[in-house]
């Protein structure tokens, strides 16, 4: 922002504020009148040419002018009050659909329904054209979605950095029972939300090498690159709820430097300057589809650099507009590292400091240390983040260098600290001199060391960092470690998916729950009330419709409404356990085939995830979900009492419509190996019970809603680890001892469920059987069943199950986002929240 008004701009503002209505009115008529506009003057579209798009995004406009003022009247408050900010840098925003959730945190959703009817327009109809922004895989992904949104309405000054990915998280679609991969073009037919901003671009260096050049009575250290590369920002805007906040999500995308063309053009290298031109531009196409499982690929290390630098000098610059010195740098600035994949951040704000604004380096390091945080979200080795040396080597020699200096400084204090302990310096080291690539910097052990705060997102995560992976550190600076359990809005997690829901709860105890959601405990004593009980149910029930037609739609299963919804949505992994899920279903079946008479409370299995495109396991695992549904669903002997569906494409505006129609939430990962876990958050939020592990979050949630409203089952972390050490340990152990299990292995690896493709799945007998299975699958089978029985016998109690599903309902308010965004406030941001007012 420059600091002179300019004085066109002032007047046309001016004209705007004085003038009754134009634009961004909130009545039914200047909605409607604003619609039409867009449609007309932007889109250039009249009634023989609209499409159903573009009504959508005339739609979005008029919607959007309804917040530029904010968002305007936000930049400058924050600006003017020198107001400290946190910076959330993350390289995934999986934010789904903008125009409802704008819609609804501007609290205009009667307003807009009003207009478009008018206009005889089905506003929900309207909605699911806009196509999801999938710019993130899974969990880590969406909970950066959910703390923008909290952000924003705590009115804190926030600003989210990200990647414009070109393609976001592909579209999956089944074949022969197989997930298959399709790009997505999510930008194809624009977006209305995002705001180019040429303005603010960056420009990064790949490549090249340092120079030391005299300086004084010392050296001065350049970094001398090549191949420059342009960052541009996008930025879109994050409505804060029932506040006139209107924070910054900021996206950088990948340019080739404009003069670059030219210049080599000139010289007769044209191939040479488009292939420049192409490979500056492919640092953003594509998001890497990979969760929890880490690929040393390069043009990932570049993206994370890309988006890093970027975003630090924008930092940097705004910081530099009424400030002199890096004196104050830690009072204005926050920066929060979105698990590791940020991390270069360090590395890169002590090279900026130090390289381009002279800063001595022990003040760079007070500073760097001083202002970032770093948030852990995985205990899974083969999660952890490890760049080859030679990476550096070749784009980033400059920060090699300081990363070298760091280390040996580091290293010096562990020395100190513990003398002659030579292999406590090895495991602490940045580098790990061994690595099967060579030597490799260990990402998560530099964010530790150049942060002032290092947290897990669950009680159990964190304990297990501290006493595990990052042992020896949490021994050094134990007070650097914290917990920070994670949450999820209630704006997109309840009141935009679940309005009916919604309605009920505000009618009963008025609607403060939506910005606290603690209120929910009100809620408790409505469960002696057996009309609202009845009116619960009967929520829950048209939910359960609506999804049903979702599900025929996409899969052409026809499933019962009256059956339990049994739901596990959730990126396909090994430890997560989606073949526990599949053997309980084989048994269940088994059973039934064996006494076709049994009274079995009827079920629908309902699967939704996708899988990294090169994750065998995962992939098999799909195979095997869909080769157990084909038979079981064709299986008419079971009269209803058995379905299975795998609902493709799982994204998050598939999540809005399965969340409020499950009954019955699979969180059901080994002990130990699921961080937090968000989706067993919005699953109790909306009236599901849980069949769970005593894993991540899940025993949070346990300890809130009671040990009768939820079904606990399995090893704990602690047994997970004595059963793992022990040598002896395999899964054929309980097929011999456990006749059900063994009826089950028998006929899913006797090809039952696959004539037509015989032994497909015989890698997962292997592990499972044969194999020291690291999952536990057949460990926690039986205990497994067992606790889906006890679900099976409250299910047959109406009233009791209600009642159970109200409690959770009215005991889940510690997991909204804005309770844990207000920790991290609180214990390492040390934000001032800046009330916004607009005329
Ligand atoms: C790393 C390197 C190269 C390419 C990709 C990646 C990569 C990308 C995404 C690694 C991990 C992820 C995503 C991890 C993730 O989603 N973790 C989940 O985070 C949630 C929020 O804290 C937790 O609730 C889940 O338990 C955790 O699995």
């Amino acid at each position: 922002m420059s600091s002179t008004p300019d004085r066109s701009t002032a007047a046309a503002m001016e004209f705007i504020a004085n003038t009754p209505h134009l634009i961004g009115e909130l009545t039914v008529e200047s909605l409607m009148s604003d619609y039409a506009n867009h449609l007309c003057f932007s889109l250039a579209k009249d009634r023989f040419t609209a499409t159903p798009h573009d009504k959508f995004y005339a739609l979005a406009l008029a919607v959007r002018d309804r917040l530029m003022e904010r968002w305007i009247k936000t930049q400058q408050t924050h600006h003017q009050q020198h107001a400290k900010r946190i910076y959330y840098l993350s390289l995934e925003y999986l934010m789904g659909r903008a125009l409802s959730n704008n819609i609804i945190n501007l609290r205009c959703d009667e307003l807009v329904r009003q207009a478009m009817q008018k206009l005889g327009i089905n506003l929900d109809e309207l909605l699911e054209i806009e196509v999801d922004a999938g710019l993130g895989n899974g969990g880590l992904g969406r909970l950066a979605a959910c703390f923008v949104d909290s952000m924003a309405t705590l009115e804190l000054p926030a600003m989210g950095y990200g990647l414009r990915y070109d393609y976001g998280i592909f579209r999956q679609t089944i074949k022969n029972g197989y997930q298959f991969e399709e790009p997505d073009d999510w930008l194809r037919h624009g977006n209305p939300w995002e705001m180019a901003r040429p303005e603010y671009a960056q420009k990064v260096q790949f490549g090249g090498r340092v120079e030391a050049v005299p300086v004084g009575d010392g050296t001065q250290f350049k970094w001398v690159g090549h191949e420059p590369v342009i960052g541009i920002p996008y930025d879109m805007p994050i409505v804060g709820f029932g506040c006139n906040t209107v924070n910054n999500l900021r996206l950088w995308s990948g340019k080739a430097r404009l003069e670059f063309d030219f210049q080599d053009f000139d010289r007769g290298d044209y191939f040479g300057a488009v292939e420049a031109k192409n490979a500056a531009e492919n640092i953003t196409k594509v998001l890497y589809p990979n969760n929890n499982n880490y690929q040393g690929k390069e043009l990932r290390f570049r993206q994370q650099y890309l988006f890093v630098s970027c975003s630090l000098q924008d930092i940097i610059r705004r910081y530099l507009v009424d400030n002199q010195d890096f004196n104050g740098f830690t009072d204005r600035v926050a920066i929060q590292l979105n698990d590791t994949h940020p991390a270069l951040a360090i590395p890169e704000l002590m090279r900026l400091l130090i390289d381009e604004h002279g800063v001595g380096w022990d003040q760079a390091w007070e500073t760097t240390r001083g202002a970032t945080g770093y948030t852990n979200h995985t205990l899974l080795p083969e999660a952890l983040e490890q760049w080859p040396v030679r990476f550096f080597e070749k784009l980033l020699p400059r920060h090699l260098e300081i990363l070298y200096e760091i280390n040996r400084r580091f290293l010096r204090q562990v020395q100190t600290r513990y003398p002659l302990d030579d292999g406590r310096l090895q495991r602490m080291s940045l580098i790990e001199e061994a690595g099967p690539e060579g030597k490799s910097v260990r990402m998560a052990h530099l964010a530790i060391v150049g942060s002032k705060s290092v947290n897990g997102v669950a009680a159990l995560h964190t304990r297990l960092l501290q006493t595990h992976l990052f042992r020896d550190f949490a021994e050094l600076w134990p007070e650097r470690f914290n917990n920070k359990t994670n949450g999820v809005t209630p704006r997109r997690w309840l009141l935009l998916c679940n309005p009916e829901l919604s309605a009920l709860i505000s009618e009963r105890i008025g609607d403060g729950w939506v910005k606290d959601l603690n209120q929910l405990r009100k809620l408790e004593p409505a469960i002696e009330d057996k009309k609202f009980r009845a009116r619960f149910r009967q929520i829950k029930r048209d939910n359960k419709q609506r999804l049903a037609q979702v599900i025929q739609q996409n899969t052409g299963v026809v499933v019962s409404p009256d059956s339990l919804f049994d739901v596990q949505v959730k990126r396909l992994h090994e430890y997560k356990r989606q073949m526990l899920n599949v053997f309980h279903i084989i048994m269940r079946y088994q059973r039934l085939k064996q006494n076709p008479g049994l009274d079995l409370v009827p079920r629908t299995f309902i699967f939704g995830g996708k899988s990294a495109p090169g994750y065998f396991m995962a992939k098999l695992i799909i195979k095997l979900i869909n080769s157990v549904a084909d038979v079981v669903n064709s299986d008419e002997s079971l009269q209803g009492k058995l379905k299975v569906v795998f609902v493709p494409n799982y994204r998050v505006s598939l999540a809005e419509k399965i969340m409020p129609a499950a009954d019955l939430s699979e969180q059901i990962s080994t002990a130990g190996m699921e961080a937090s876990g968000t989706g067993n958050m919005k699953f109790a939020l909306n009236g599901a019970l849980t069949v769970g592990t005593l894993d991540g979050a899940n025993i949070e949630i346990k300890e809130e809603v009671g040990d009768d409203n939820i079904f606990i089952f399995g090893h704990t972390a602690e047994q997970v680890e004595t059963v793992r050490r022990d040598p002896g340990y395999r899964g054929r152990r309980y097929y011999e001892q456990d006749e059900a299990i063994r009826g089950m292995c028998d006929l899913l690896f006797r090809n039952f469920f696959n004539l037509e493709e015989p032994d497909v799945f015989e890698p997962i007998r292997q592990k499972v059987l044969d194999g020291p299975d690291p999952f536990l699958h057949l460990a926690d089978l039986r205990m497994y069943a067992e606790a889906q029985d006890r679900a099976d016998q409250l299910y047959r109690d109406p009233e009791a199950w209600t009642r159970s599903a109200i409690l959770n309902v009215a005991r889940i308010g510690k997991f909204s986002s804005d309770r844990t965004i207000s920790e991290y406030n609180r214990e390492i941001w040390g934000i001032k929240p800046i009330h916004i007012e607009v005329s």
